[in-house]
């Protein structure tokens, strides 16, 4: 499908909306969709598989990017932790020779200390980032993938990494073997979302532009999730991460090359498969959209400015919406 013209107005949209996400780049649409969107209109369902327990606290990076974003007090430069960060206990972390190699500063601190508190209490963290969220002023809905643990482990030429060990403590470097999601397929997604994504409650489902390997597939290794998302009668859209063949940020591309796959849109499009009903593509890309067997739309995926963010948000609205309510291209081609 070549380009059509979407209205951009800024009115609010009153669509009801889930949005799937990781950390950094993710969180960055969450947004958009969030100041595009009425009032409690918008579900996010984050990726936990980055999860780990860290100088014996429960960290949950893709929750708080998610919850600092939303809550306007991410670190704008970085996009995960807190803004107007102090790091006086990281310092003498150093100075006691402890792990100080992955960064907690001091406001970051005081959330995984209370999610571990209320953890140890018996809460489960769906119910921590609910009061988490309220408490930071957020009107969305912050879902947790599941309750129960799943875990990112990255298959190396230097054998089987966690995820943050190979994502910040490795910086991405060893060559990826293989992307395992442990606990995915005994995991229960939220019992809520499960019956509102069969029942069509949602004007549109947006896999935002994170990771597909490493933020998104966490969450499609749970199957109960895969086949609502599979099953919904609402359209679902996905937007490219990869812009000309490459991430704006992330190791998306080097390890899909590393997988001996395609690091390009197109590409993606084809991974998410049948889930899809449209897909977005950076306009760089859109001489790929003949290529894509779905409704493809291309436009201006980079989102600098918070503009960007609300302008993206708007045209997935719009292009879900225009695909009809009734699982558009996913449930023609199922049919045929
Ligand atoms: N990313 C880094 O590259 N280095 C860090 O030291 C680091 C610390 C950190 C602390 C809290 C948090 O919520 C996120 C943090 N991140 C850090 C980001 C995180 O590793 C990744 O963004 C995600 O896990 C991938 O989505």
């Amino acid at each position: 499908m070549t380009a059509m013209p979407l209205s951009t107005a800024q009115t609010k949209s009153n669509s009801k909306v889930l949005a799937i996400c990781g950390g950094v780049g993710g969180a960055k649409l969450a947004l958009g969709l969030y100041r595009v969107l009425d009032e409690d209109k918008l579900t996010v369902l984050v990726n936990t598989g980055d999860d780990f327990e860290h100088l014996s606290l429960h960290v949950s990076p893709d929750i708080d990017t998610v919850l600092y974003t939303l809550g306007g007090i991410a670190d704008p430069e970085r996009g995960w932790g807190r803004a107007e960060e102090s790091w006086n206990c990281m310092e003498t972390l150093g100075r006691l020779q402890a792990e100080d190699w992955f960064l907690l500063g001091d406001k970051d601190l005081a959330v995984h200390i209370e999610r571990t508190h209320r953890l140890r209490q018996g809460q489960s963290l769906t119910e921590i980032v609910q009061r988490f969220a309220a408490r930071f002023g957020i009107a969305a809905r912050i879902l947790p993938m599941s309750d129960d643990p799943v875990r990112t482990l990255i298959d190396t030429a230097e054998g089987k990494l966690a995820f943050q060990d190979y994502f910040v403590r490795r910086r991405c470097e060893p060559a990826v073997r293989k992307v395992l999601y442990r606990g995915a397929e005994k995991a229960r997604p939220p019992a809520d979302l499960l019956a509102e994504l069969a029942a069509g409650a949602f004007d549109a489902v947006v896999i935002c532009p994170s990771n597909p390997l490493l933020s998104i597939d966490p969450l499609l290794h749970i199957p109960a999730l895969r086949q609502g998302i599979q099953d919904t009668p609402s359209p679902v859209v996905a937007v490219s991460p990869l812009i000309g063949g490459r991430a704006l940020k992330g190791p998306a591309s080097k390890i899909l090359r590393e997988l001996g796959r395609d690091p390009s849109a197109k590409a993606v499009a084809a991974h998410y498969g049948g889930l899809l009903d449209g897909f977005v593509l950076d306009s760089v890309d859109s001489r790929d959209c003949p290529d894509i067997p779905i409704p493809a739309f291309s436009t201006r995926t980079v989102m600098t400015s918070l503009q960007d963010r609300e302008d993206l948000a708007l045209t997935c609205i719009s292009f879900a919406l225009s695909l009809g309510g009734r699982g558009g291209a996913k449930r023609k081609a199922a049919e045929a």
